[in-house]
């Protein structure tokens, strides 16, 4: 089974122009280049000799007949994406159905689930098409715009071409993914084969103080939202020190403070907290701590505290008969340059894990950026990481 390098990588950079902004992309869940991307996808997919499917929340689906292994990603990116990032999965998936079929087998569907990058939430479009998450509940979820998902899944409402495809269809799932970290950089080596994917918490909180004028209200007697979280921040790390490994990643990536404006005390500051780890034990210790610092800060500073609704995905395991494959695989085609490696990162492969044997396999990021415009891998890699996954799916026959 042989993929084309040639058509691989044009399908590639001929996804990269939908929402093309710099050397990156901007093609968040629901948005028109997002939409136009998915119309291009079910083309493709159709010339594949796959059958496009659109499932409720926007899942793009090219089915094989009968059973079939499913490949893909997501073709979603981060409000500043990289161009490889969830779209190297969905046409690596693509080039390999094509090479599988053109070598009379086995049977491979192809995938790319919607909102991975969660603007609603969590990985959503496959935490829905999983179980994980009811649609009813997903729909109140909103963005940092307040747009809830029920509005935005509308927008593809015309697409829609039948209701959730069942997991049992699939006789598993591969996600190719570029690490999105410096390990494989760093090592010269070109493979990763996912042992097991981090969990994730993810909420928001606020604390609520009172606006007041910034020239007028005594330093003493201000509260502060923000000088709040900037004391709630620094005594945290803090306090994590005794409970974290070297893995272990904490965040507050998005603040919104009101009234937001230089010349008044800031009121209220709404902010992300989230955190990840491999293990949930250490996740929930994590969330204690958490809780108490706030409510600790709050208390001393006269400000209420409050959270939103909390998001998380537990920590999970890559199937061990795929993850041999893949490592049979990347011995026979890279030989000395793979290694197995836990991600990080969040994926699709989470969810579909708890319906379908899954595995991921990655491919090195050029000084282990992403989530960023400057994400990249080397040409070389990206096709010597869709042939280790050709060469898996051969393998697993
Ligand atoms: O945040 C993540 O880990 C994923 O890239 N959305
Ligand atoms: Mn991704
Ligand atoms: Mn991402």
């Amino acid at each position: 089974m042989t993929p084309d390098p040639d058509r691989f990588l044009a399908d590639l950079h001929a996804l990269r122009r939908f929402g093309a902004q710099g050397r990156g992309v901007v093609r968040p869940a629901y948005s028109e280049p997002d939409i136009a991307a998915r119309r291009w996808l079910a083309d493709r997919m159709e010339e594949a000799g796959l059958t496009p499917h659109v499932d409720p929340v926007g899942n793009l689906f090219g089915l094989a007949e009968g059973p079939s292994l499913l490949l893909g990603s997501h073709s979603d990116s981060q409000p500043e994406g990289g161009w490889l990032d969830g779209a190297l999965g969905v046409i690596a998936a693509l080039e390999v159905a094509r090479a599988a079929r053109a070598a009379g087998g086995p049977a491979v569907s192809v995938v790319s689930f919607q909102d991975e990058e969660g603007r609603f939430g969590v990985t959503t479009g496959s935490n829905v098409w999983a179980g994980g998450l009811p649609l009813a509940e997903a729909d109140k979820l909103t963005d940092s715009a307040g747009t809830s998902f029920a509005e935005a899944r509308a927008r593809m409402a015309g697409m829609v071409t039948g209701d959730f495809i069942p997991p049992e269809r699939f006789t598993g799932f591969i996600e190719m993914h570029i690490e999105q970290g410096p390990v494989l950089d760093d090592a010269g080596e070109a493979v990763g084969v996912v042992s097991n994917i981090v969990g994730i918490r993810d909420m928001r909180v606020t604390f609520e103080g009172q606006h007041n004028h910034a020239g007028t209200t005594p330093m003493a007697v201000r509260r502060d939202a923000f000088q709040g979280l900037c004391a709630f921040s620094e005594r945290l790390n803090a306090r994590l020190a005794d409970v974290v490994t070297p893995q272990t990643v904490w965040t507050i990536g998005h603040v919104s403070l009101y009234p937001n404006a230089s010349s008044i005390v800031p009121g209220r500051a709404t902010f992300s907290m989230q955190w990840r780890d491999g293990e949930a034990a250490r996740l929930a210790r994590m969330e204690e701590i958490i809780r108490d610092t706030a409510q600790a800060v709050a208390g001393e500073r006269g400000l209420t505290l409050s959270y939103g609704p909390m998001l998380g995905l537990e920590p999970v395991q890559m199937d061990a008969r795929l993850q041999s494959a893949l490592t049979e695989a990347a011995e026979a085609l890279a030989p000395g340059r793979w290694r197995h490696i836990q991600s990080g990162a969040l994926h699709d492969a989470t969810n579909v894990s708890a319906r379908l044997p899954a595995a991921m396999l990655f491919v090195p990021s050029i000084n282990g950026i992403s989530h960023n415009f400057d994400e990249d891998t080397a040409e070389a890699d990206l096709v010597a990481g869709v042939k280790v996954l050709a060469e898996a799916v051969a393998r697993l026959g």
